[in-house]
């Protein structure tokens, strides 16, 4: 399961407690103390994980805990520092302060960390303070975990136009291809190559008019074009399922400003696919006269052009 979102509670290990011990003499004055503090309890670090891909580990590990520090000893002995936990994410995820909403990090590189909650330092032993201290508490925070993809471009069409069969055919991902609407039910990434050139793509569920109010399977895949560089429209030129290729570009165009007007200004091109199919050759005219902008006619069947959408996705980049 595709989870992209998660609230996590986390809470840093609690500092060790300082130690009270008295060097030991037969003469009562040379008692002298010897406690020592205690280690600091452990910090819990968000990691960003290119093997991970989703939030799901969230979706039942809720509260997070890591351990204690070690208490102090006698002879001025340290207490151990507690170990740090360590939570793994998907590049791409916005790790959100939850009381205020504030972002504590966004982690769109591989390996990327931030501590969330440090752990509470050691309590001093009697060496250091007269009455040995005990370790203070660590930090908590309540946290939304938030994921968006981090691709170059992003696919937008609506169900069955080949998004799919577009990311296979330029990239080694391999989602499932069929002819039914709603193949695609989570985002998929892909890494395309071309001229030496790598980008990542980024193919999502289709889309249909009313997805702002939640037709089809609503809007909320949206999120993960948000941060693409530029997008790509995928149209069914054939109009396999009934529809007219030119009002499914209107309607993906609307449906991407109901759900943030910011997805408007981003760079866009427009891919118009199955033209192997005799009604595509027939739409071609008067897709070119109502649209009015320059597109890219593809066939995913033929493989035909595909190297001009890759062309023009290096130009935009
Ligand atoms: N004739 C023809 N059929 C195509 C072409 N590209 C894709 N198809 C077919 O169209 C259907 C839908 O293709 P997908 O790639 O699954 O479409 P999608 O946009 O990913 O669909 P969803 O995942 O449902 O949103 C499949 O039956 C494909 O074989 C093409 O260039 N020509
Ligand atoms: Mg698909």
């Amino acid at each position: 399961m595709f989870i992209d979102e998660a609230d996590i509670n986390v809470q840093a290990g609690t500092g060790g407690s300082g130690c009270k011990s008295f060097r030991h003499t037969r003469d009562v004055k040379g008692r002298k103390p010897n406690g020592g503090n205690g280690g600091r309890g452990g910090h819990v670090i968000i990691k960003a994980d290119s093997g991970i891909h989703t939030l799901r580990e969230f979706n039942y590990k809720k509260n997070i805990k890591a351990s204690r520090g070690g208490h102090g000893g006698s002879n001025n002995k340290t207490g151990r520092d507690g170990q740090e936990t360590y939570l793994s994410v998907p590049p791409g995820t916005l790790v959100i302060n939850a009381d205020n909403n504030l972002v504590v990090r966004d982690l769109t590189h591989i390996n990327e960390k931030v501590i969330v909650a440090r752990g509470g330092k050691g309590g001093r032993g009697n060496a250091k303070c007269a009455n040995a201290e005990p370790g203070k508490t660590g930090e908590t925070i309540r946290l939304h975990l938030d994921l968006k993809l981090i691709a170059e471009v992003g696919l937008v069409g609506f169900p069955n136009a080949g998004k799919s069969s577009l990311i296979s055919c330029i990239s080694k991902a391999k989602p499932k291809v069929a002819s039914y609407p709603f193949t695609t039910k989570t985002p998929v990434l892909g890494i395309a190559e071309f001229n030496e050139k790598e980008y990542k793509i980024a193919d999502i569920p289709g889309l249909i008019e009313g997805a702002h109010a939640g037709s089809g399977l609503g809007d909320k895949f949206l999120r993960h074009i948000e941060r693409t560089r530029i997008l790509a429209f995928v149209i069914d030129l054939a109009g396999v399922d009934g529809r007219k290729p030119w009002d499914d570009f209107f309607s993906l165009k609307n449906e991407l400003m109901l759900y943030n007007t910011e997805l408007n200004d981003k760079s866009y091109m427009i891919i118009a696919n199955k033209i192997d199919l005799a009604s595509a050759q027939e739409n071609l005219k008067i897709f070119k006269n109502k649209i009015k902008e320059p597109f890219i006619a593809i066939s995913c069947k033929d493989k035909s052009n595909l190297d001009e959408v890759q062309k023009k996705i290096i130009k935009l980049l």
